[in-house]
């Protein structure tokens, strides 16, 4: 009887604390950043299909857009965030300090993106992940590059990606650490303390994470091609920051933790 009044109990505070831990996460405030850089054919085209209303709040990041891009957001009277300094690591940092929400999910709208991840990546944090990653490598995903021969971009990725685990992550494997289709906590993202500018911030993030042991989760994306304009992000220079990236946090533990480059 005693035995059967103390198993109860316990189960009901059990229940309590998992139910006000799933409250927490469900209460959380959802931020869509959408990052531009001369997308004028992918926003026009993918515009009504973003599923606005899975956030709280929506703002758009754009890098000096001179091709209409920018006019085209303003017309649609969505909040426009300007950067000082260039790249697309200062645009993910741009959208941390001026927006509100405890979740922060960028979308980049040049097609290679599928709108229709932004509710599961939003879900996948709410399910207790710190990071969401959307992976063109997993199970039931696709990278622009599947049906090449030769897949440069997806074996290099991929190259990063496996040292990346190999060295820092003790939990499941992360099957793409680079892809910038993600969602992170606010509070994650700070504690991680970025700097790089340019487009490795994706890696330097998934490093940062696997180091404090944070819990990365993954949703399989069908990576679309580019709908029109330009990659920014040329290989060469890419690839070297990627390099750079992976020495520095190879040589530097957590030396960021001690910095503080975020206000
Ligand atoms: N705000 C902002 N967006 C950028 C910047 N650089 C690239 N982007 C955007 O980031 C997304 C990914 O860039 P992209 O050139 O397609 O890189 P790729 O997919 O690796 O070829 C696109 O939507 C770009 O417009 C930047 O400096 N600032
Ligand atoms: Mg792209």
């Amino acid at each position: 009887m005693l035995v059967g009044i103390i198993q109860t109990t316990s189960t009901f505070f059990t229940d309590i604390v998992a139910y006000a831990i799933k409250k927490r996460t469900y209460d959380m405030k959802k931020t869509l950043i959408v990052l531009t850089l001369n997308e004028i054919d992918g926003i026009k085209e993918l515009y009504d299909k973003i599923p606005f209303e899975a956030a709280d709040e929506v703002v758009a990041v754009d890098g000096g857009s001179t091709d209409g891009t920018r006019e085209f957001l303003d017309e649609k009277g969505l909040r426009v965030l300007e950067q000082e300094i260039k790249g697309r690591g200062e645009a993910f940092r741009v959208a941390l300090r001026k927006t509100k929400g405890d979740v922060l999910l960028y979308f980049s709208p040049d097609g290679n993106e599928d709108p229709e991840d932004i509710p599961l990546l939003f879900a996948k944090i709410e399910d207790g992940c710190d990071i969401a990653i959307a992976s063109r490598f997993m199970r039931g995903s696709r990278n622009e590059e599947d049906d090449h021969f030769f897949r440069w971009r997806a074996w290099v990725n991929q190259s990063f990606t496996y040292t990346a685990n190999l060295l820092w992550n003790t939990k499941d494997y992360v099957h793409d650490t680079i892809n910038g289709y993600r969602a992170v906590r606010r509070d994650v993202f700070k504690r991680l303390n970025t700097d790089e500018q340019k487009f490795p911030i994706e890696y330097q993030m998934s490093i940062r994470a696997m180091k404090l042991k944070l819990n990365i989760g993954e949703i399989p994306t069908i990576e679309g091609n580019r709908i029109g304009g330009e990659s920014k992000a040329e290989s060469f220079p890419v690839g070297w920051g990627h390099v750079n990236v992976f020495l520095h946090e190879l040589f530097n533990g957590k030396e960021w933790e001690r910095e503080t480059t975020i206000t």
